[in-house]
């Protein structure tokens, strides 16, 4: 049993063809109806239009990259209840056109972030990058938001303040871009004043009550889920803490397995994220790996690199802090016990070569990803045959 080699695919607008994923040689397409906004149904004749292109290109649409989760089925206000119900025809759907694998995720307001998303490393590659201090001037001085600096310790304030004197308008006009435009896949875009109502849904939902709305939504999809058998897998949070005042509940094990205690299908699942979960020390990836690989059935692989201030920055894929040996081992094993050829895509890849002097989705180049996917090929190979002898 092998690795499903996919690779995220943002439709026939991303500037990486179907063509060059072939030679990338990938096999499964990750992608998404990105057109679709946010709580309508995914008819099963986009979905089949979506499906024949992916086709004729010779490859197949493995994974569903996200079905997004409405705003308000998060919050649970508003018309939420029709937003589930839409969710499961859109589910129903994807399994009437033999697409049985969904990922999504349940971060309020904004999904993955970072700060600056050409951040030059030693190679002269360009990588995502979060700065701690960058973010906290974001939130202080520019979001200004309520309430913040009474969040920050004396010590972060001035880390903040400093960072933020140090800016120049363009800096921080960039900076706010990078924060709430949405980066890919991320399918919302905010501007400040947008931004800050976003926030204010939240009031007085705390953890807590995230959870609970994340297992109610669990309760009614997942059933679902089971009758036509497709598999959720959910992302965890990226950075994988709470962020702005917003509560996140999909950073550590301890969250993962609050949800499978609530919802024991295996069909409530998990997108293994390395990247997500490695930006914190205290989770342990192999152990994550090993606890949870009945429902592991999506992995995205790559590697951030953490400093003592909780800044990272996105490594190339076998370096930084994530294990990636010690990580594919354990999918190895696996996927031997279980039988089954796990869905896998190199996560993000550094802005090199050609790619640099082209416009790229920001961690989606062609080139960074290619590098990324030949060298997890190659671990997992080593990895199997040693295995084998
Ligand atoms: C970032 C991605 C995320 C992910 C969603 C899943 O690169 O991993 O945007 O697609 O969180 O719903």
């Amino acid at each position: 049993m092998a690795l499903l080699q996919s690779w995220r695919w943002f439709g026939p607008n991303d500037p990486v063809s179907l063509a060059d994923i072939r030679q990338a040689g990938a096999k499964g397409i990750v992608t998404a109806l990105h057109h679709i906004p946010n709580g309508q149904v995914w008819t099963v004749d986009e979905i089949l239009k979506r499906k024949h292109e992916i086709e004729a290109a010779g490859l197949i649409w493995s994974v569903v990259e996200s079905v997004p989760v409405h705003e308000q089925i998060k919050t649970q206000t508003g018309d939420y209840k029709l937003w589930i119900e839409n969710y499961k025809t859109s589910l129903r759907n994807l399994a009437q056109c033999g697409i049985t694998l969904v990922t999504y995720n349940f971060m309020p307001v904004l999904d993955w972030t970072r700060t600056d998303l050409a951040y030059e490393v030693e190679d002269g590659s360009k990588a995502l990058r979060f700065e701690r201090a960058a973010f906290m001037a974001f939130d202080l001085f520019i979001l200004q938001r309520e309430g913040a600096k009474a969040e920050y310790s004396p010590e972060d304030y001035a880390k903040a303040e400093a960072k933020f004197a140090s800016m120049t308008d363009e800096e921080k006009a960039l900076l706010q871009r990078n924060i709430i435009a949405g980066l890919p896949g991320s399918e919302e875009s905010f501007t400040i004043a947008q931004f800050q109502q976003a926030l204010d849904t939240y009031d007085g939902i705390d953890a807590d009550r995230l959870r609970q709305h994340l297992i109610d939504f669990l309760k009614e999809v997942v059933p679902v889920a089971e009758e036509a058998g497709v598999y959720l897998v959910i992302h965890p949070d990226d950075p994988p803490y709470g962020i702005l005042g917003l509560p996140r509940v999909v950073s550590t094990a301890d969250d993962i397995q609050a949800l499978v205690d609530a919802v024991p299908s295996v069909h409530n699942g998990l997108c293994f994220c390395t990247g997500s979960f490695g930006v914190r020390a205290d989770n342990d990836l192999p152990a994550i790996v090993a606890k949870f690989q009945e429902r592991i059935n999506f992995v995205h692989l790559r590697a951030t690199q953490r400093d003592e201030d909780g800044n990272f920055y996105e490594a190339n894929h076998l370096e930084g802090d994530v294990d990636m040996f010690a990580v594919m081992v354990e999918l190895v094993r696996l996927m031997e016990q279980r039988g089954i050829a796990l869905a896998m895509r190199p996560d993000h890849g550094h802005q090199m070569l050609d790619d640099l002097r082209k416009k790229t989705n920001p961690g989606y180049s062609a080139i960074g990803r290619l590098r990324g996917l030949a060298e997890l090929r190659g671990l997992e190979m080593g990895i199997t045959r040693s295995r084998a002898k």
